[in-house]
């Protein structure tokens, strides 16, 4: 299977399964949906069926990655379809020195995010999530805006109660646009702790800033 980091033995699966084509759907954020609109795409760690196949190599995969019968590719842990580039390759470099929050690359060791936080300068290296934690109150509605330039990366999040079962859980809400910001919006039912990623798209990387807000 294919996998990104350490995480996705537990979230390898979370992911869409259901595969939503590779090319990527451009929805607004969702808010709770779960992945009725055909599956989320978190994942790095699915087949990309959008990916072109090489000549010369049998299965246009490369020596990390075979073909998933769909024309796409699984990648090995650790390897991705970066840029939809039609092999499996390694993560590449980050561009940057990582953020002043890491390391977050968990849900346990996520920074804990404090109502109108703003955080500014932060950074996905490629395949190194990022995770907050929040706390709400029961009819809580919290928002936060990852602000970005998509086309230097595409960035999305997830949110999950604190202690989900992230190979299994859908997330309560998402967002997934491809060529936009992204918004997470949700009213918790219940009180207690939340977990936020803020993952890189096939180990897509970027910086971006965040802010938190929790009404009432
Ligand atoms: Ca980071
Ligand atoms: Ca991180």
């Amino acid at each position: 299977m294919n996998k990104v980091f350490k995480l996705s033995m537990v979230l390898g699966l979370v992911v869409g399964l259901v595969g939503c084509g590779g090319g990527g759907d451009d929805d607004d954020a969702k808010d709770g949906g779960g992945g009725s609109d055909g599956g989320l795409r978190l994942d790095g760690r699915v087949p990309d069926s959008s990916v072109s196949v090489d000549a010369g190599d049998p299965d246009g995969c490369g020596p990390n990655g075979e073909d998933d019968g769909q024309g796409g590719c699984l990648c090995d842990d650790g390897y991705y379809n970066i840029n939809e580039g039609g092999i499996c390759l390694p993560p590449p470099a980050c561009l940057g020195a990582d953020d002043a929050l890491e390391p977050n690359d968990t849900p346990q060791t996520g920074t804990v995010l404090m109502p109108t936080t703003v955080t500014t300068g932060l950074r996905v290296c490629p395949a190194n999530d990022d995770w907050y934690r929040v706390t709400l109150a029961a009819g809580q509605k919290l928002t936060a805006d990852i602000v970005f330039t998509p086309a230097m990366g595409d960035l999305d999040a997830y949110l999950w109660p604190a202690g989900a079962d992230l190979a299994n859980d859908d997330p309560v809400a998402y967002s997934e646009n491809v060529t936009d910001d992204e918004n997470i919006m949700y009213t918790a039912p219940t009180a207690g702790e939340y977990w936020m990623l803020v993952y890189g798209y096939e180990a897509a990387q970027n910086t971006y800033s965040m802010t938190i807000t929790k009404t009432p």
